[in-house]
């Protein structure tokens, strides 16, 4: 029998490529949040992978994108933290979108780590299958890459060679962690930012990003229901209003929707109720960005 491995992989890319679709799909469970809006992720989300032979530690991480912010600053620099100490790199792309500036930007930064970059070519069910050499041409023609993987992390094609190839790749190692420990994160953590998916799910334009979501409490009363109240922290009033909307129907549909998923999560009935508060540019001030869960000690 050979040795059992073990190692950490560091997801990294654009926004909106499939990263956190792709960690989710890895541990068969939600564990980081989606949609359809460009930065999404905002901090490190481990996911951890273990089979009999090998255990492989999945970092997450959020889109690196040209920041606005000092929310900006932090996950952009969240994102590169990721690559140290990692075994290997996965620099994912969305298959039907070209090569831009910021493809090329971090590709300038994998360079100068020493760490095995895989290219993980996301997104295959969009695009016809004889784009793919294209792509595959025009990107290691701007790098070297360990191994190309074309995948589509939301139907599945190619999963398992991705896998099979990155385990070839790790280290013979310990099982750092037990066989149904799947994250790291606290539950309170992953329910906040349940809430806050269906805030991106159900709003456009600046709602989304203006968006932080705290839990205040989280308790199991008699009858066995979880009782948690949590705040949606937005920047300006005209925003507490698209939030909470038409009669508190907005604010409604966030809750039913959040609930269920956090009913899924914990394996058990919930009582959700939501707040929303009005922090002035929060996303630029030092201290909420750490009250809110985007604290650079954490890199
Ligand atoms: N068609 C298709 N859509 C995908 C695939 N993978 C992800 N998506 C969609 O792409 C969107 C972005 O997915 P995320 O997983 O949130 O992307 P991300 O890279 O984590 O984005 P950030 O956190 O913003 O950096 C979602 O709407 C996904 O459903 C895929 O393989 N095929
Ligand atoms: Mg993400």
């Amino acid at each position: 029998m050979s040795e059992h491995k073990s190692g950490f992989v560091a997801i990294v890319g654009r926004p909106n490529v499939g990263k956190s679709t792709l960690l989710n799909r890895i541990v068969g469970q939600k564990i980081a949040i989606m949609s359809d809006k460009a930065q999404t992720t905002r901090n490190k989300i481990q996911g951890v992978y273990t089979a009999p032979e090998a255990q492989i530690i999945f970092i997450d991480t959020p889109g690196i994108h040209k920041p606005k912010h000092r929310l900006g600053d932090f996950m952009v620099e969240t994102a590169y933290s990721a690559l140290k100490e990692v075994d290997a790199v996965l620099f994912m792309i969305s298959a039907d979108e070209k090569r831009g500036r910021g493809d090329d930007f971090i590709m300038e930064r994998l360079k100068t780590n020493k760490t095995p970059v895989f290219l993980v070519i996301n997104k295959i069910d969009k695009v016809h299958p004889d784009d793919l050499l294209g792509i595959i041409e025009d990107y290691t023609s701007q790098m070297a890459f360990t191994e190309v993987v074309p995948i589509s992390a939301t139907e599945g094609n190619n999963f398992e060679t991705l896998m099979t190839t990155l385990i070839e790749q790790m280290p013979v190692g310990p099982q750092y962690f037990p066989d149904d420990q799947i994250t790291d994160h606290p539950e309170y953590f992953i329910v906040s930012e349940l809430v806050r998916e269906k805030v991106l799910l159900l709003t456009r334009d600046e709602v989304p990003h203006s968006v932080a979501v705290v839990v205040d409490s989280m308790k199991r009363n008699e009858n066995d229901k979880v009782h948690i109240q949590a705040t949606i922290i937005v920047e300006r009033n005209s925003q507490k209003g698209i939030i909470i909307g038409k009669g508190g129907k907005m604010l409604k549909d966030i809750g039913t929707k959040a609930r269920r998923d956090i009913e899924q999560l914990l394996g058990d009935k919930v009582f959700l109720e939501l707040w929303v508060k009005v922090q002035k540019d929060w996303r630029d001030k030092k201290t909420y960005l750490q009250d809110y869960g985007y604290r650079p000690d954490d890199y």
